[in-house]
């Protein structure tokens, strides 16, 4: 089982419905495949998709850190040494999405050699979770119409409304009518990616106090820090951390600093073997998380889906597994299937992605 070649594949799959929220817009997922091979020919594999408004990651230099720094530091490695692999990518400052990529095309990797599937592999809980769709900037007739049509076609009934545009008033009519349009049957929570200050956030709660929201994301940035706990100390629901949580010491330090009250976790950025630490420091601390969606493609929100699916507390709540739903297209054979609200885990060992030689042929770009 050791690691004998690691590949950073780039590749470009235009949006149909382009995400646009408070810290940017997506319209093309351009994308890195990662694949790695071991000396008994089995092939892992998974996705970074490149935030450089949340992490500073490009494309060109999620290529470039893993060819020039990951791919010696890992190759030789055997697919148990998870944790002298997460030793020595640690010794590289920031690089999430590159880092996690690789974490889990090798976890990947193992579950195949192992004959069990990830979700075994890491906890085994449930083989399935409910989904959340997040729904970006429209005017509100377009988001009703976009919750309404993921409710009746996919059965999701719950939904993150991305908030945070200037003035609040847009958004807040946003979440009424979405609220007035769908009824007390669907669950809403906000996410401002840091876009108002702390009293605007406090202002839009205040005037969304009616509307029974879950949870309310990032409103505003970690970074001013008594603004935020302000902020957090006045709300009626948890707030979660989102971008300022992208290691574990982060989530400990926003929990314990009053900054936040919940977190997500993002398998985008912390991979498996670090969203396991944040996973037991969530259970540790007591805190309520989320699985979040990095605007992921089929194979990330696979990811997601594996490592949701493995305990208790991910599974809990409806996961953010659904934006692959606006691409155009993707890599994976088998496209992954939503139905009465849910996802199940592939059957079988490692993901169980099975990628199409064409679709790859045709987008990638290298
Ligand atoms: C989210 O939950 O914020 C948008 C920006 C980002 O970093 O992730 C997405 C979704
Ligand atoms: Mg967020």
């Amino acid at each position: 089982m050791k690691i004998t070649r690691v590949e950073a594949i780039p590749f470009a799959i235009p949006y149909a419905k382009p995400l646009k929220f408070a810290s940017g817009e997506v319209h093309v997922a351009e994308h890195v495949l990662l694949r790695v091979t071991t000396n008994e020919g089995v092939v892992g594999v998974a996705e970074a998709p490149p935030r450089p408004f949340t992490y500073g990651e490009t494309q060109a230099g999620i290529v470039a850190v893993v060819d020039g720094i990951f791919a010696p530091q890992v190759t030789g490695l055997d697919l148990m040494d998870r944790e002298q692999i997460h030793a020595r990518l640690s010794r590289t400052i920031g690089n999430p999405t590159a880092k996690s990529a690789l974490d889990m095309a090798i976890w990947d990797a193992l579950g195949q050699s192992l004959g069990y599937s990830v979700t075994d592999l890491l906890g085994g809980y449930t083989d399935r979770m409910r989904v959340s769709h997040m729904l970006g900037f429209d005017d509100p007739a377009a988001m009703v119409a976009e919750a309404e049509r993921m409710r009746d076609t996919y059965g999701i009934t719950t939904f993150k409304v991305k908030v945070g545009r200037r003035p609040h008033t847009l958004d807040t009519a946003v979440v009424r009518a979405l609220r007035e349009g769908l009824g007390d049957g669907v669950e809403l929570y906000v996410d401002a990616n840091r876009g108002w200050s702390a009293s605007e956030s406090a202002r839009a709660m205040r005037e969304m106090a009616d509307l029974g929201l879950t949870f309310a994301e990032e409103l505003c940035p970690a970074d001013d820090v008594v603004g935020r706990r302000w902020l957090v100390q006045q709300l009626d629901v948890p707030f979660i951390a989102d971008e300022s949580v992208a290691t574990p010491a982060e989530v400990t330090r926003e929990i314990l600093g009053g900054s936040a009250n919940a977190a997500s976790i993002k398998t985008a950025r912390t991979g498996f073997t670090t969203s396991r630490r944040v996973h037991h420091l969530a259970e540790g601390l007591g805190i309520e998380v989320v699985m979040g969606n990095q605007i992921d493609g089929q194979l990330g929100s696979l990811c997601s889906l594996a490592f949701g699916a493995a305990f208790e507390l991910t599974s809990r709540r409806a996961g953010e597994l659904s934006n692959f739903l606006d691409m155009s297209d993707d890599l994976l054979a088998e496209p992954l299937e939503i139905h009465g609200g849910e996802l199940v885990v592939r059957p079988g060992p490692g993901l169980g992605a099975v990628l199409d030689p064409d679709k790859l042929a045709h987008y990638r770009q290298d």
